[in-house]
């Protein structure tokens, strides 16, 4: 039976949970920001809802550039990720329930294999889905956008196409009409960087890059990323839905704006990764009892430095010890300049208790 694919992706996600629990957030513009430290309003834009976007907020974006598009009403609140977190995992107690192959793909996203469950039939698939944004919006109040193809590449384009709140289902007969027209960056893994290469091979839309030759894109991304791209544009990319194995530790790394030793600088990009990292680890099963400060210097030398941290340590308190990490590594030597920065989290052990089985020692 060819294999039918349900993504779920809940729509403006921690903005979202603040108004369903608090009422009168709604039809005023939130964001829902990580604050970085010294100032008042450094930081970034971690959710923001449909209100703000109108006015142009985007996640991501430094909460002092959110403040002056927002208008006077608007409510900006800090992140609380270890609740997300927990909301999270309920919704995917939830999903769970449905006993379909599942994989928890981040902390607002899941991938679900529901062929055998609609036996094969798509008709059955939008039921299904429908009953899945039933469930969380009556367990949870909370919106989600759906999407149902026959892969996950396409049900994830899916979902994003018609948010929030949506629901979309492409058959296998109309994919070539759904994926035709859309612009490269819709398609899952095109960033900025690979999209303005496309563009200077005069490729805009996902049609165009499905009439490119294998050869061609293996010029100009390699055999991996060429493969990907060539079966993904044609719509036929596909793969097993599973769960995965836990993680043995959980980095992100990122390039600064420019070059700099200023601790503030710093902080305010690393806090952006961090808070990312740290949800993906709120959304697993894991604690974490270290986390790494790595500095990539302007002479590409790498640098890490470590420090032990309680176990469901808050991002707050994660992000005083990379900081005083930061500061210490900046003392020892005062020529040092960073050029990228990331976060490590390692040493991680279950939420739930000690297990029996010792395969989350450190090192
Ligand atoms: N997130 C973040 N920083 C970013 C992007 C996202 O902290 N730069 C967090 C906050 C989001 C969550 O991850 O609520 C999910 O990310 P999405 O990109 O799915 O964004 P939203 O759920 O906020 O919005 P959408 O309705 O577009 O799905
Ligand atoms: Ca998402
Ligand atoms: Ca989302």
């Amino acid at each position: 039976m060819p294999r039918i694919v349900l993504f779920l992706d809940l729509d403006y996600f921690f903005a979202q949970v603040e108004e369903v629990e608090n009422p009168e957030l709604r039809g005023k513009p939130l964001c829902v920001c990580v604050f970085s430290g010294r100032t008042s309003d450094s930081g970034v834009v971690s959710s923001a809802n449909y209100v703000a976007r109108r006015f142009g907020v985007k996640a991501g974006m430094p909460i002092k550039a959110a403040k002056k598009l927002l208008p006077e009403e608007s409510v900006i609140l800090p992140v609380r990720l270890e609740h997300y977190a927990t909301v999270s995992r309920q919704i995917m107690e939830n999903l769970k329930k449905f006993n379909t192959p599942l994989r928890v793909e981040s902390i607002d996203e899941a991938v679900m294999d529901i062929t055998q469950a609609v036996g094969g039939d798509y008709i059955e698939a939008e039921k299904f889905a429908k009953k899945v944004k039933e469930i969380i919006r009556a367990n949870f109040g909370l919106t989600c956008s759906v999407g149902v193809g026959p892969n996950r590449v396409l049900a994830k384009m899916a979902a994003d196409y018609s948010k929030p709140d949506g629901l979309t289902v492409v058959k296998p007969e109309k994919v070539e009409e759904f994926l035709r027209d859309l612009p490269v960056k819709n398609l899952p893994g095109i960033g900025a960087k690979t999209e303005r290469l496309l563009a200077e091979h005069q490729i805009k839309t996902i049609g165009d890059l499905s009439r490119q030759s294998l050869e061609k894109l293996e010029e100009l991304f390699g055999p991996k990323k060429a493969h990907y791209l060539y079966l993904a544009s044609r719509g036929i990319y596909d793969e097993v839905i599973e769960e995965r194995p836990p993680p043995k530790q959980l980095s992100k790394i990122v390039t600064l704006k420019r070059n700099t030793r200023e601790v503030e600088e710093v902080m305010e990009t690393l806090a952006a990764a961090t808070s990312e990292a740290y949800s993906r680890l709120a959304s697993s099963k894991f604690f974490a009892s270290k986390i790494g400060l790595i500095a990539i210097t302007t002479r590409l030398e790498t640098i890490t430095r470590q420090a032990d941290i309680r176990l469901g340590a808050t991002l707050d308190e994660v992000l005083r010890s990379l900081r005083l990490l930061l500061t210490k590594l900046l003392e020892t030597d005062e020529k040092l300049m960073l050029r990228r920065v990331g976060v490590r989290f390692s040493g991680l052990k279950p939420v739930s208790g000690q297990t029996s089985l010792n395969i989350f020692s450190e090192g």
